[in-house]
Formats: C-alpha cells, structure tokens, sequence
C-alpha cells in the first residue's frame, strides 16, 4: 500500500534518535519535560523554588513518559524577565541537579546561555545543553561542549532573554531562522561539538509574534532539512493562548495544554524529533498519535 503524504514527509526525512555520550539514546520523537526552577517563568514560575517539590514533579514527569527532563533556573518571558547574576541561577539549579542526577533515569538537559551553569550541571550527570542563544552568549560554552561531548540545543532568538519582544522583525522568518541555525550548527561543529547531537530549535516566541510562530511552525519540513533533529517548543506560549482560547480571549490552562498538544502532534506529523512540554501527560499523547500516524513508530506503518 503506498504511504500517505503525511507519513512519507515525518518518517523519511527525521533521525531516529539521537545517542549520547554515556551509551543512553533518546528515542525520537521525544517528549521533554519542563522544570523551571525561577520565581517569574512564564507559566510555571514560583511553583518549583523548593528543591524536594521540583524533584518530585521531575519524577512524576519522567514517570508519565518524558524522555529528558529539561532543567532551567533563568527565566525568558518575553516582557519583563529579570536578569540574573550567575550565581542566584547556580543557587537555584545545583540543589535540584544534586538530588535529580541520582535518582532519574532518563536525561537531563540544562536550559542556560552559561557555561558556568552548563558545567556544574554536565557533573552532577547532565548530558544535555539547552542554550537558547545558540551558543553565542558565552565564549566558554561551545569548547564545554565540544570537551565533554554532550547534545546541544542550538535555539534561534535575537535580543536577550529579557528583552527579545523587541526584535521581532524580519524580511523573510522562515530563510533567516533556517540560516541562523545553519549557521550556528556550523559553529558548533568547526568548535568540535559532536555532529551527531546538535538538535536545533526555531525559539517559538522568542523574537516572534504569533505570525511568525505560524510561519516556522509550517515550514518545519525546511528545518527537518538542515539534517539535525529539530525540537519545538510551543508549550503555553502567548501564540497559544490567543489563538487557542478564540474569541473568548483568556485561555484557561486546559485551552493552553490542548492547543500545546495539538501544535505538538502537527510538528510530529511534519518532522520534529523532540517536543518541549509543561504538560507532560497531554505530550506524550500527541506525540504518540502522530508518531503512529505519520509512519515515524515502526509498529504503525501500514506499509511495513
Ligand atoms: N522556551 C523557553 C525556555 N527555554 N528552550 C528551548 N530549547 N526552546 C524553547 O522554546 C524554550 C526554551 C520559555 O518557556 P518557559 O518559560 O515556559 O520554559
């Protein structure tokens, strides 16, 4: 039986997984849990200050089915987030790496611009770097990287973490992101950053507006082409909840966590390899279905 479209785009053009340094593979597509240890993020800010209570909720991520847990201490909100000096970022973060590289299975990534953070973290068992400035914040990231061997989160923004609203004005969004990453992806790899685990992300909402999330969201395929993993994080952005709650206009958080999933099972459908989620529950879900109905789980494909 010949394969539908939807299945041949995801199932031909996106890597299966991706192996770490340790032997461990992530399994595509994946499902990363958030876990933002700051006062301010977005929509979970406050909730994870307390050590034993960001442990516990990275336990029961891991146990609905996230397959990394992303760990972050500096928020990004795109109005109004506060710069912080490395050391409240360390000060969050470390506590919680401390208890959480003992006791979770799967891996865990550290959402920092800092190689500081990034470093302390790598040795407390995390093998991931997520680094939403693509690593150009921080002269020392690329060669801890490349050093120790870890995956990267290469993520395209423009402006800083607290400030990127600003600069959300572009010609062309889908050319410009898609040569950024190219570009930073190159980086990386001349830096010595292994090939085979750059992951890249189109930094939804970060520099955009809702139209522009729309247009990167469509143009995934493009991405997929750069030949890395690409990992989309929509996970109850102000996009979602304008257009998700209607005319109503205040989206409840059930409008933001199904309108996440279903921006997650689309991205799935056209190529993305890893999802970023607060709801890890709905994630998993979403990303099953499309994984079984784009022919990218093996077990589904009506052709195989
Ligand atoms: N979004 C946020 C933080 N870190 N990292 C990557 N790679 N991609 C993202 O889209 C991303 C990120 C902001 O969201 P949050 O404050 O809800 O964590």
């Amino acid at each position: 039986m010949r394969r539908s479209r939807i299945q041949s785009r995801a199932s031909h053009s996106s890597p299966p997984g991706l192996k770490l340094a340790d032997g461990r593979v992530i399994k595509f597509p994946a499902v990363v849990g958030v876990l933002n240890v700051t006062p301010d993020s977005f929509s979970d800010g406050g909730k994870y200050m307390d050590a034993d209570r960001a442990v516990e909720h990275a336990l029961a991520m891991e146990a609905a089915g996230a397959d990394v847990i992303d760990v972050g201490g500096e928020s990004s909100r795109p109005v109004g987030a506060v710069e912080i000096p490395t050391e409240t970022e360390l000060a969050r973060v470390t506590p919680v790496l401390a208890r959480l590289g003992k006791r979770l299975k799967v891996p865990i990534s550290i959402d920092t611009r800092r190689a500081e953070v990034a470093r302390l973290a790598l040795e407390s068992g995390a093998a991931i770097i997520n680094d939403i400035t693509a690593l150009d914040h921080d002269r020392e990231m690329a060669p801890l990287a490349a050093r120790t061997k870890c995956a990267v989160v290469l993520m395209h923004m423009r402006g800083g973490p607290a400030n990127h609203a600003r600069f959300a004005r572009y010609r062309d969004v889908v050319r410009e992101v898609v040569e950024y990453l190219a570009a930073r992806a190159r980086f990386a790899a001349a830096a010595g950053v292994v090939r085979s685990r750059i992951i890249v992300d189109p930094g939804l909402g970060f520099a955009k507006t809702a139209e522009h999330n729309l247009k990167l969201l469509a143009a995934l395929p493009d991405l997929c082409a750069l030949g890395y993993p690409v990992l989309v994080g929509a996970s109850r952005k102000t996009f979602v909840a304008r257009i998700a709650a209607g005319a109503a206009g205040c989206a409840s958080e059930r409008d933001l966590d199904f309108g996440t999933a279903a921006v997650n099972a689309l991205a799935v459908a056209a190529g993305a390899s890893l999802v970023r989620v607060h709801e890890v529950g709905a994630g998993v879900a979403a990303v099953r279905m499309a994984a079984a109905m784009s022919g990218r789980d093996r077990r589904f494909r009506r052709n195989a």
